[in-house]
């Protein structure tokens, strides 16, 4: 799911202890008014059609950005995606018109809701592999990252029936 922040509830954030470990976490990005913070994929099985990434956008900034496109020497494509859930049916697309950052607030891109879609891994990511990635922001232009291999602890959020190889469902 998606969380928007409120920028009052940012600014009390800041004082706040665990806030303070989670700015100096060294997988954090600052990229001028935006900071990304915990980009992260799943490991993958060999030949997975896809792979999703994950990670939080903050806007410290005084006006919106957007989130409009990206690309990985990693695969073959990459796609800013929504899942939801429809009759009943669990689906996602792409977002369209790009993913809107709200100024002094915050999208996150976690499982179940929006992720990047890695289409076409081009070999197995394994757990403590980086892979890179480059967003294409409406404002603050193309910004380079790395995405951490890792296996989530907490499987417990999973929905039944997404518990499959790889941990993404295929859609392409
Ligand atoms: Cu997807």
């Amino acid at each position: 799911m998606f969380t928007l922040r409120s920028a009052g509830r940012t600014a009390a954030c800041t004082l706040a202890l665990s806030c303070l470990s989670v700015a100096a976490n060294a997988r954090d990005y600052a990229f001028g008014e935006l900071k990304i913070t915990h980009p992260w994929t799943r490991p993958t099985p060999p030949s997975a059609p896809t792979a999703a990434g994950y990670l939080t956008i903050v806007n410290r900034g005084k006006s919106p950005d957007r989130l409009i496109g990206g690309s990985t020497p990693a695969a073959g494509k990459l796609e800013i995606h929504q899942m939801s859930m429809t009759g009943g049916v669990m689906s996602m697309r792409p977002v369209a018109g790009g993913l809107v950052i709200p100024a002094g607030g915050s999208v996150s891109l976690a499982p179940e809701g929006f992720h990047l879609m890695l289409i076409g891994p081009k070999h197995p990511f394994r757990p403590g592999e980086h892979i890179p990635v480059a967003l294409t922001f409406e404002h603050a232009g193309t910004v380079k990252l790395n995405l951490e291999v890792e296996q989530p602890a907490d499987t417990g959020g999973a929905m039944p029936g997404m518990a499959m190889p790889g941990g993404h469902m295929d859609m392409h």
